[in-house]
């Protein structure tokens, strides 16, 4: 039975993998490199440092640990523009009423982000009290699809991995959700989500009745 829910941020609860991707584009460009949507969909759910590297090796290029530090602020910094205006109105719609619906029936509710933003924009979203954990890039070590972040939301909660239920944009983060024993859901592609158990298009299509059944 599921007890507790643990929610990807970016891609999920709100469109900053949008922004992201739009950062790492131009930071891609201004290398020479070319990088679309298709090639985004690897960096999604992978840290900072982990992207980077992903672009970089696309590109053949090696850069020194100087110029790897100054390419991800240059990078932030672009992303931070992006983000820096975002408020309660870019929360997508179906998330308060699932919160709601949620904490209705008594199941706890969980943050799992690689971001190192990730509170900057839980706060802009007006949803950073709503949940009983957040675990974040300054927590873990490890990236996804590494099981450690879902893993640490978890034990923050104090819920077995088996009963707790995993939504995530990446297929990074799908792995890293059935990694750590956890049902995942996927939001976006089903092709590129395809481990996940399943699917939905966005989080307002997603049927709280079928998931607490999982
Ligand atoms: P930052 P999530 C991830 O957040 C994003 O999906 C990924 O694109 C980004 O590179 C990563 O956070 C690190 O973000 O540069 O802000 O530390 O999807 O796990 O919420
Ligand atoms: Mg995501």
């Amino acid at each position: 039975m599921i007890k507790a829910v643990i929610f990807d941020l970016d891609g999920v609860l709100t469109d900053t993998a949008h922004y992201h991707f739009q950062a790492w584009q131009a930071l891609a460009h201004s290398l020479g490199i070319a990088f679309n949507e298709q090639d985004n969909e690897q960096l999604k759910g992978v840290d900072r440092l982990g992207s980077l590297r992903l672009i970089l090796a696309k590109g053949q290029l090696s850069v020194d640990d100087a110029t790897e530090q100054q390419l991800m602020a240059q990078k932030n910094a672009h992303y931070l523009k992006l983000i820096a205006n975002m408020s309660e109105a870019d929360l997508f719609s179906g998330v308060r009423p699932l919160f709601t619906a949620l904490k209705q029936r008594g199941i706890k509710l969980a943050v799992a982000s690689a971001s190192k933003n990730a509170d900057f924009v839980l706060q802009r979203l007006g949803i950073y009290n709503e949940f009983d954990a957040i675990a974040d890039a300054a927590l873990v070590k490890a990236s996804k699809p590494d099981p450690e972040i879902f893993l640490q939301a978890a034990a923050r909660l104090g819920v077995a991995p088996a009963q707790c239920l995993g939504i995530e944009d990446a297929a990074a983060g799908v792995s890293a959700i059935n990694s750590a024993g956890m049902q995942a859901i996927g939001i976006g592609d089903a092709e590129v989500l395809h481990e996940a158990l399943r699917v939905y298009p966005n989080i307002e299509a997603l049927d709280i009745a079928t998931l607490l059944t999982l």
